[in-house]
C-alpha cells in the first residue's frame, strides 16, 4: 500500500481539523446523509479525554465533515484514506455507503471518483468503539472473571492500556492518474560492496505501459506485458542503512506511455539485510543488539491521536538514553512514526493489534480471522521500511493449559507435553505461515509471558519474552527475582534455541517517591531493578535485545493495580520528564553520566 503523496502526477490534502460528532448511546439513529446539532471534535484525536463526560464512552459515535474537491482534480481517480479509526468504521459520502473497516491502527481506503461532487461533499462515519469478546483486541467475556487481571477493570479490557476510540490519525483525500502505479515492493541484498535492490511494481491494467525505476542515477526499465513487473538495480559502493548511519536512497518509479511518464511515485528506501544466524541477529551481516523500549501512543487530551511533536520528542528521549530500537506495543504505530524510524535509524519490531488473546472462549474463529487480516494489512503497509526488522504476531496471548501452568510454576520450570492449548498452536501455526508467505525476508516473533511452555514459539525465529520478577512475582526482592529469571531464560533457550529478546521488564514508579533501601514504587527501586536486569541480560550471549517496559507512563483502565488509572512503569513520566532510572539506564547503555 502506497502512502499518498504530492508529485508531478499526484495530489493529496489532509482533512484534519474540526469535525462534528454525535454520540448515539441508544444506537437508534441512522445519519448516513449527515446530522444536525453535533458537538465539535478535533480530528485526529481520541474522543475520550477531548470531550467532557465521554472518557469511558465506548459505544457508537457518528462523525461528519464537509469538503470541496480541490481545483483541477476532476478527471483523476479520487480516493479517501483513513489512517486509523478505532475500532469499527462504516463510511458514507453524500449518503452513498463506501464500506466498512474493522480494527484500529491500520489504514483503509475507498475510491470516491463517482460519488464526489465539486463542492458540498458530506462525509459521514459511524464509529463503533465497543469492546467485545469476538473482536481483536478482545473485550471480556460477559460474566467471566477478567482473564488477564483477575479482578474487574473499568472499562473491562483484557489488555493494559486505555481503549481510546475515534478517528485517531489523519484522513486524507488524494488523487492519482487514471492509469497509475498501485503498489511497490522493495527487497534489498548486499553483494560485496554493491547493494542489490529488487523492485516489484504493479499498475492499473492498461496496454502499452512500461515502468522505469531510478535510484540516483541508476535506472532500469521493466517492459510491461501486464500490470505487474519486477526489476533489479545494482548500486556500486552502496551506503548501507543502519542505526549508526541511516542512509536512504530515493527510488522513483515512473509509469511510462509513449516515452513520457504518466505517473510517478518516490519512495525512500534503505539498503540493508536482516537475518537470524544461530543465536545471533545479523544486520548487514553483523551481529546487532537491540536496546530500547516498549511504548504506547498515549498523551493527555489527545489520547491515542497523532501528534507529530510528540513523535519528535520521543525519538529525542530514546536517542538521549542510548536506545536504538522499540517495539510497536501493542498495535501498529502511525506511518509518520515509521517514516522517522527510517530516517533516524531505529530498529522496529512491528506488532499487530493482537493483544490479550484467548482460545477457549466463544468467538475464536472471528478473532483468528481478524488476526490474519491484521497481518496482511500490516505487512502491506510497512513492508518497505528498512527500520522494520521483525514482525510480531501478537502480545501475550493466553495459550497454556492450567496443568502446564501449574507444573511450570514449580521451582524447576517443569515443562509437560502439550503445554499450550491446541487451538492456540493451530492459530499461530497458520499466522506464522501467512506472515512468512507474505514476507519471506524478515524474521517473525511472538511476544509471550508464558515461558518455556509457550509451544507456539516453535514457529518463530526470535523469542520475545515478557517477565516482571521482582515486581508481580518476588515482590520487593529484586535479587531473588533476577536470579530465578536468569535460570528461566536458560530453560527457555534450551527448549527454543535462537536469538532471545527480553521484550518487557520493569517496575511501577511514582515520580518523586524515594526510599532507602529501595522499596517498590520508589525511584530507587526502579533504577535498581533495571540495573540488575540489564547486568544479567548482558551476561548471556544469546540475548540480542533488552526492551524496558515502558518508555513513558501511560493511561490504563481503572483497577486495583493501576493507581489513578496509570501504568507507572515509564522511565519518563507521561509528560516526558525523566525519573531517576532514566539517568541510570543512560549510563548503562551509553557509558555517559548526567554531567556528560
Ligand atoms: C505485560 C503487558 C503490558 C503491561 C505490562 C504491565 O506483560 O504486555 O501490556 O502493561 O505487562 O505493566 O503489567
Amino acid at each position: 500500500m502506497l502512502y499518498p503523496q504530492n508529485s508531478l502526477t499526484r495530489r493529496m490534502v489532509d482533512l484534519s481539523g474540526f469535525w462534528q460528532i454525535h454520540f448515539d448511546e441508544t444506537q437508534s439513529g441512522r445519519f448516513e446523509a449527515g446530522f444536525e446539532g453535533g458537538e465539535m471534535i478535533a480530528v485526529p484525536a481520541s474522543w475520550n479525554d477531548q470531550i467532557a463526560g465521554r472518557r469511558d464512552y465506548l459505544g457508537i459515535a457518528w462523525y461528519q465533515t464537509e469538503f470541496a474537491l480541490p481545483w483541477g482534480w476532476r478527471g483523476q481517480r479520487i480516493f479517501i484514506r483513513f489512517n486509523s479509526v478505532n475500532y469499527l468504521a462504516e463510511v458514507w459520502l453524500n449518503g452513498v455507503r463506501l464500506g466498512e473497516h474493522e480494527g484500529g491502527h491500520l489504514p483503509f481506503i475507498f475510491e470516491i471518483t463517482d460519488h464526489v461532487r465539486d463542492q458540498g461533499n458530506t462525509l459521514v462515519l459511524r464509529v463503533d468503539g465497543e469492546l467485545a469478546a469476538d473482536r481483536v483486541p478482545p473485550g471480556q467475556i460477559a460474566g467471566k472473571e477478567n482473564i488477564t487481571f483477575g479482578a474487574a477493570n473499568f472499562p473491562d479490557t483484557t489488555f493494559d492500556f486505555f481503549p481510546f476510540c475515534g478517528i485517531q490519525r489523519p484522513v486524507l483525500l488524494y488523487c492519482i492518474p487514471q492509469t497509475a502505479i498501485t503498489d511497490i515492493t522493495v527487497v534489498t541484498e548486499i553483494d560485496g560492496t554493491a547493494g542489490i535492490v529488487s523492485v516489484q511494481t504493479a499498475h492499473t491494467p492498461g496496454e502499452g505501459f512500461t515502468t522505469r525505476c531510478t535510484i540516483q542515477g541508476h535506472s532500469t526499465f521493466q517492459t510491461g506485458e501486464g500490470e505487474n513487473g519486477s526489476t533489479t538495480l545494482s548500486i556500486p559502493n552502496a551506503a548501507l542503512w543502519s542505526p549508526q548511519a541511516p542512509n536512504l536512497y530515493a527510488l522513483t518509479v515512473e509509469l511510462m506511455y509513449d516515452g513520457a511518464p504518466v505517473d510517478s511515485y518516490t519512495l525512500e528506501i534503505g539498503i540493508r539485510t536482516i537475518k537470524v544466524d544461530g543465536d545471533r541477529l545479523l544486520l548487514n551481516g553483523e551481529p546487532v543488539k537491540l536496546l530500547g523500549f516498549g511504548r504506547h501512543e498515549d498523551f493527555p487530551v489527545i489520547g491515542r491521536g497523532l501528534m507529530p511533536a510528540l513523535i519528535i520528542k520521543d525519538y529525542g528521549l530514546m536517542r538521549w538514553i542510548g536506545a536504538n530500537s522499540f517495539r510497536t506495543s501493542h498495535y501498529p504505530y502511525s506511518e509518520q512514526m515509521m517514516q522517522l524510524a527510517d530516517q533516524l535509524g531505529f530498529l522496529v519490531i512491528d506488532e499487530t493489534p493482537a493483544v490479550g488473546l484467548f482460545f477457549q472462549e466463544p468467538g475464536l474463529d472471528r478473532r483468528s480471522q481478524l488476526c490474519q487480516q491484521y497481518i496482511r494489512e500490516l505487512i502491506d503497509r510497512d513492508k518497505n521500511h528498512p527500520s522494520v526488522i521483525m514482525w510480531s504476531l501478537a502480545n501475550e496471548p493466553h495459550t497454556s493449559t492450567p496443568e502446564a501452568r501449574r507444573a511450570y510454576d514449580s521451582p524447576n520450570f517443569t515443562v509437560i507435553e502439550h503445554s499450550s492449548q491446541p487451538a492456540a498452536v493451530e492459530a499461530f501455526r497458520e499466522q506464522a505461515a501467512l506472515a512468512r508467505a507474505l514476507d519471506p525476508t524478515r524474521p517473525i516473533t511472538l511476544v509471550s509471558w508464558e515461558g518455556a511452555v509457550e509451544e507456539s514459539w516453535q514457529f518463530v525465529d526470535v523469542i520475545c519474552f515478557n517477565r516482571y520478577n521482582g515486581w508481580y512475582q518476588q515482590s520487593g526482592r529484586i535479587e531473588t527475582g533476577v536470579q530465578r529469571l536468569s535460570h528461566e531464560i536458560d530453560v527457555i533457550h534450551a527448549r527454543f534455541p535462537g536469538p532471545f529478546i527480553m521484550s518487557e521488564f520493569g517496575a511501577d514508579t511514582i515520580p518523586g517517591h524515594h526510599a532507602d533501601p529501595p522499596e517498590m514504587f520508589s525511584e530507587e527501586y526502579q533504577a535498581e531493578l533495571l540495573s540488575q536486569y540489564i547486568a544479567m541480560l548482558n551476561s548471556k550471549p544469546f540475548v540480542v535485545g533488552q526492551h524496558i517496559w515502558n518508555l513513558c507512563d501511560f493511561k490504563t483502565a481503572q483497577g486495583v493495580i493501576r493507581m489513578g488509572s496509570y501504568n507507572y512503569k515509564g522511565i519518563f513520566t507521561r509528560d516526558r520528564r525523566p525519573k531517576m532510572a532514566a539517568h541510570r539506564v543512560r549510563q548503562l547503555w551509553t557509558g555517559q553520566t548526567e554531567s556528560d
